[in-house]
């Protein structure tokens, strides 16, 4: 008969065993493995690896991680939702220190192997479980432009977005004060900019970023452009043709995932309402620095 062991790690050991001539079989055959003499004739024939599941490291009120989460989803590849909860401050944790040293989410695990950056990430699975060519392109030019999207959004538009969540919804919470209106225009101008430049010069008059189908531009950008939103800036009011493209996106998505995984986002004013603020004052000097 066949027995497969864990041994640690991602490995099995398959032993064959001859059980012919054990003679408590019955009684003993439940016992620890380390019984090894009740396996007189046993005998290693492969060391396999295990096929386990990705390990996504999420916070859903993360737009890297929502895009991380809904690609996974979307495109079927199965994984362990390791929630990770950035208000409770699990990412400053030992045991999530060895999967990302930087401290953030999302984070991977595929095995041995460990990945930060959510680009990355969907870029691995991409590669890995061979999706459907239209989120990343093969065509030179194609995924030129997807590229093109990806590499302005770091600087582009995540903290223009990011940056009127924290003020509408974190910072009174956290600094019992609101943040000065000047900053507070400036927040406002820095996005207005990034959402003209997604219409006009990413989007122009194409359904969507790279063309006729949805890619990981698309994809990154919805997540990103619902922050504000969240914290009730309406950003599709008076701009038909980006409110178009989000319906577009939400529909390819499917609107039941791409609820599903805004769903937290969507409800985070009233949730951090109920929190209590002496747990955040670790946010505290962060919010300092950026905004008094
Ligand atoms: N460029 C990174 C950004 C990751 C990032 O900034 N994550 C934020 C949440 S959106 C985070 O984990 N922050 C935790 C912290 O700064 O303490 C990516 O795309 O994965």
């Amino acid at each position: 008969m066949r027995l497969n062991v864990f041994v640690g790690g991602p490995y099995l050991v398959s032993l064959w065993v001859d059980l012919t001539n054990v003679w408590p079989l019955k009684s003993c055959f439940l016992k620890s493995a380390s019984h090894r003499s009740l396996f007189p004739r046993s005998q290693v024939v492969e060391l396999q690896p295990v096929k386990m599941p990705l390990e996504l490291y999420l916070d859903l009120f993360s737009q890297p991680c929502r895009s991380v989460y809904i690609f996974a989803k979307k495109n079927n590849i199965p994984f362990d939702f390791k929630q990770t909860s950035l208000m409770l401050g699990d990412q400053h944790g030992e045991e999530f220190g060895k999967i990302n040293m930087m401290r953030k989410v999302p984070a991977m695990r595929d095995g041995e192997f460990c990945l930060s950056e959510s680009i990355a990430m969907m870029m691995y699975m991409v590669e890995k479980f061979k999706t459907p060519d239209h989120w990343y392109p093969a065509d030179l030019q194609k995924r030129a432009r997807v590229n093109e999207y990806l590499a302005w959004q770091h600087g582009g538009i995540r903290m223009h977005g990011s940056k009127m969540f924290w003020i509408t919804v974190m910072v009174p919470k956290i600094m019992g004060k609101e943040v000065p209106q000047d900053k507070r225009d400036d927040a406002v101008e820095d996005l207005n900019g990034s959402l003209k430049m997604i219409e006009e010069k990413f989007l122009q008059d194409k359904p969507f970023i790279a063309g006729d189908q949805i890619s990981l531009a698309d994809l990154v950008a919805i997540v990103e452009i619902f922050q504000p939103l969240a914290a009730g800036v309406d950003v599709f009011e008076g701009r038909p043709k980006l409110s178009a493209w989000k319906d577009r996106v939400r529909q390819k998505i499917g609107p039941e995932l791409f609820d599903e995984a805004h769903k937290g986002v969507m409800g985070a004013m009233e949730v951090v309402k109920t929190l209590d603020s002496s747990k955040l004052q670790g946010f505290k000097p962060r919010i300092q620095k950026m905004f008094f």
